[in-house]
């Protein structure tokens, strides 16, 4: 340890943890002190990063169903390709809670995401 950080911890009264801790990733500008600053601005970059996370898979779960309702049609068209008349009966039977469903969601999308734009104003 250097006499260096022992100085600041007797000038700051700051805790202090050993070296290469698992808490050491905490430690942002490297001087072997982790202070209460550095731990909020850690917090505040996980809170960015896990809302980046949720915009994306959201993001990804509303293009998904956009293509399963554009695709719907041609599952139809497939399965009497295949010969599978009653399957394609059952998918035209499904066709209006999916599509119902489908629009929900994808809808839920984007007023969230029109109401976040409006809240960033
Ligand atoms: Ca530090």
């Amino acid at each position: 340890m250097s006499i260096f950080i022992v100085g600041v911890e007797e000038l700051t009264g700051q805790k202090k943890f050993e070296p290469d801790t698992q808490f050491s990733s905490h430690d942002l500008d490297r001087n072997g002190i982790i202070t209460d600053e550095e731990l909020q601005r850690e917090e505040r970059i996980l809170q960015i990063e896990n809302a980046d996370k949720m915009a994306d898979s959201q993001r990804r779960m509303a293009w998904f169903a956009l293509a399963g309702m554009l695709l719907y049609p041609f599952a139809v068209v497939f399965a009497m390709w295949l010969g599978l008349g009653q399957a394609a009966t059952i998918l035209g039977d499904m066709a209006a809670t999916y599509f119902v469903s489908v629009a929900a969601i994808v809808a839920s999308f984007y007023a969230k995401e029109a109401w976040v734009k409006k809240g960033d104003k």
